[in-house]
Order: C-alpha cells, then structure tokens, then sequence
C-alpha cells in the first residue's frame, strides 16, 4: 500500500576548495541516512576546476593594497552559473524549480541561529559558497548572493566548518529526516520550554561513584520533572 506522504527533499550545491573535508561529517549517521533516503541532496564543486592559466589560480591580491589574498570574482562567478545552469538542466520534465537561495559564509554575515535555519530549510535548492584567504571580491556578494550568513565570532581558516554547520541544522528540519522518536522529542521539547536552553540530562545508573541522579527523576510525576526541567532552564 502507498504511504501518503509527501516526499519534500533539499538539493544543496556546495561550492569549496577543499571538497574532501566534507566526507567525514557528512557521511556518517543522520545526514548519511538522510541521502541514502533521497531526502539530502547534496552535491560537491571544487573550486579549482574554475581557475585560471596553468595553476588554476582562484585568487589575487587586493586592490588598495594589505595582506593577504582574495577570491576572484570572474572564476566564482564562472562556478556558480555553472553549477546553477546544470541544476536547473537537471529539472527539465519535472516541476520548475527556482534558482537556488545563495548562501556566501562570511564573519560580516549575519549569527545563523535556530529560527534561521528553520527558514532556511523551507528553501528546496541552497547553494553554499566557501571563502578562503582574506574572502571573496565583493561584486559577487552584491550581484550573486542572497544572504551573508556567520556561524560566530572567530578567525577561522575557511567558510566550510560554517557550510557543514548550517548544512547539519537545515536537514535536521527537513521531514523525514530524523527517527519517529527523535522528531516527536524535539516537537515536545520546543512546546514546552521554548526555544531556549537544555535542561541536565542523566541516564543509567541511577548512582555513578556516589553521584546520584536527582530524585525528581525517578519519582514518575510528570508534572513535578516537567517544572523541575523548566527551571534548570531559566
Ligand atoms: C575578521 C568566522 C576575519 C569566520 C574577523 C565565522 C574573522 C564564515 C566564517 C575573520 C568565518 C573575524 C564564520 C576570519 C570565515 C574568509 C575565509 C573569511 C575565512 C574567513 C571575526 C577568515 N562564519 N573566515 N576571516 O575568520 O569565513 O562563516
């Protein structure tokens, strides 16, 4: 018998340098799960395939002077009509599907947080663009990109611990993608105490080298482990 269920999937085109530093965290548990299932769609372009001359070079030095290197913008932007030219060929026959929501990680960006993602979720395409050296020319910010996103406050060396970031909390959103269990916990979980902190969690033993679980927890009384959880909260 047909199950009646809708089968909403997310297709992501990441834009990268360094495609191998996904494979680890992607590849494994949930997400894995999550393309196996045709749910995740995710889909890997080095960067350096767009490159210019001999050495296939991505970068520059700045205009005005100072440190460091910037991404050209004739090679990123060669990247992204590619890959969004050969996404939409892909959809010919099915139903049209709009360009996808351009994603450039950045500390200028804005604090991705939890109500972000779950917007973000509801889009059916992302492509994500990783910066590296000092960033990327900024014409392709204004011409190309949709949304300047930052996952926190820190030097790091690239914007693809930022992608595996947003990517991990995006398709935790996607239906189908967590167990029965885990999505009916974080529907109770939000209803009750919000969007805010984590309550202690303890499991088995109940006595660990003398450190005991607190005894609301073994009582049984919802009610009383509910306001327990509710103030270790605030
Ligand atoms: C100035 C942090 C530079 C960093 C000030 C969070 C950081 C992408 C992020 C940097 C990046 C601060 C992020 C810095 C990030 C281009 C490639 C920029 C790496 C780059 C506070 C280096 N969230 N950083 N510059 O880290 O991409 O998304």
């Amino acid at each position: 018998m047909a199950e009646h269920r809708y089968n909403p999937s997310m297709r992501i085109d990441v834009l990268t340098l360094f495609p191998g530093m996904f494979e680890g965290p992607l590849t494994e548990s949930i997400l894995q799960r999550a393309r196996e299932q045709g749910l995740l769609d995710i889909r890997f372009h080095d960067l350096r395939q767009f490159g210019l001359g001999k050495y296939h070079q991505v970068d520059d030095a700045p205009y005005g002077g100072g440190a460091g290197m910037v991404m050209r913008p004739d090679v990123l932007v060669q990247a992204i009509e590619e890959v969004i030219a050969e996404g939409l060929e892909g959809q010919k026959g099915k139903k049209k599907m709009k360009g996808p929501w351009c994603i450039y990680f950045s500390p200028r960006g804005k604090k991705l947080k939890q109500a972000k993602a779950e917007r973000v979720a509801k889009k059916e395409w992302l492509l994500l663009l990783c910066g590296h050296y000092e960033g990327i020319d900024q014409r392709v910010i204004d011409g190309w990109i949709d949304e300047e996103m930052s996952i926190g406050d820190y030097v790091l060396t690239g914007g693809e611990l930022p992608a595996m970031v947003l990517i991990d909390a995006v398709a935790r959103q996607i239906p189908g993608v967590l167990g029965k269990d885990e999505s009916a916990e974080q529907e109770s979980f939000s209803k009750a105490l919000g969007r805010k902190k984590e309550y202690p969690h303890y499991t088995r033993p109940e006595d660990f080298r003398g450190m005991k679980v607190p005894p609301v927890l073994l009582s049984g009384n919802h009610k009383e482990i509910e306001c327990w959880r509710q103030a270790q909260v605030q």
